[in-house]
């Protein structure tokens, strides 16, 4: 029997749903983002549990959306439609992280890129190892940062650092992104599962009714057209996909090659 690539696994009140693509660095393909969707919406309907834990196996929490699915999905007369891929699945889940009345931790335990960097901003709070990067990643293959990165981002550190994360797509060690506000705590790798533990334990003895009504709150204050702006976003990324610069950034990046971008 094949291995499920999202693992799930409980212990006092902490749900930790493991992303297992560890060979591709848990770069999210349809099937993984299904499970996710599926996961989210039984951790909503259980109230044993407390908080969400989102980590990856492996040297890495997500690469970001799988380019070799990516690309059979584009191929073909039934040429894929990004906005379309983005309502069906990272939307969800994104809105789903946002919308769940619980704490949702990203355990950052490796490289976090692209639409799995944007997962792990819309959880609540992130944790990382020491030796944990992050990277935007979406400039380099022509787009903009989806699954509600183009909200999170700038949200979370500012408009300036958020411009220069998302068009430089720099790799960010942990101790620089715990400088700028994208996470939360840095703790040694080799204690990371722990540290996650212990940190989302915390969460899991609160009052579940003032967690809930804060996140809520927060919700309402700072991000309240989070739906709508996901809408939005993907129609931009649909607008970006449709020129040349997608598929020569996806090209360049499985030959190992820089990219060529022609002037617009
Ligand atoms: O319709 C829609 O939904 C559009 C939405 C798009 C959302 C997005 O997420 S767009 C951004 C997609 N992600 C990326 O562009 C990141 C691509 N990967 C990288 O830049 C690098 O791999 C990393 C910076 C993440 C890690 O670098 P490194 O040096 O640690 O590892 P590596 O050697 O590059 O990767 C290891 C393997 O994983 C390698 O395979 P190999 O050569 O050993 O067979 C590599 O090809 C594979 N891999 C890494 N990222 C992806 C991937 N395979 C498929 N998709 C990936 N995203």
């Amino acid at each position: 029997m094949s291995e499920s690539v999202l693992e799930a696994s409980e212990s006092g009140g902490i749900l930790t749903l493991t992303f297992n693509r560890p060979e591709k660095l848990n770069a999210l393909n349809d099937a993984l983002t299904v499970e996710l969707i599926d996961a989210l919406r039984g951790a909503e309907q259980r109230s044993d549990v407390r908080v969400v834990v989102l980590r990856g196996a492996g040297r890495g929490f997500s690469a970001g959306q799988d380019l070799e699915a990516f690309v059979s999905l584009s191929a073909g007369p039934e040429r894929l439609s990004v906005a379309e891929h983005l309502r069906r699945g990272y939307n969800v889940v994104a809105t789903q992280i946002r919308t769940l009345e619980k704490p949702v931790i990203a355990s950052l335990n490796g490289i976090a890129a692209g639409v799995g960097l944007s997962l792990a901003l819309a959880c609540d709070l992130r944790i990382a190892a020491d030796d944990a990067v992050l990277t935007l990643g979406f400039s380099k293959i022509g787009l903009i940062p989806d699954g509600g990165g183009s909200l999170m981002l700038p949200a979370l550190v500012g408009l300036g650092r958020a411009f220069e994360l998302a068009w430089t797509s720099d790799k960010l060690g942990a101790e620089e992104a715990l400088r700028i506000g994208l996470i939360n705590k840095v703790v040694p790798a080799a204690t990371l599962a722990d540290e996650t533990q212990a940190y989302a334990a915390r969460f899991a003895a609160a009052s579940p009714v003032a967690l809930a009504l804060t996140k809520r709150a927060f919700n309402r204050a700072v991000i309240p057209h989070f739906a709508e702006w996901l809408e939005e976003e993907a129609v931009l990324q649909e607008e970006a996909a449709a020129g040349p610069d997608l598929l020569e950034g996806v090209r360049a990046f499985m030959e190992k090659r820089r990219p060529a971008y022609a002037a617009r």
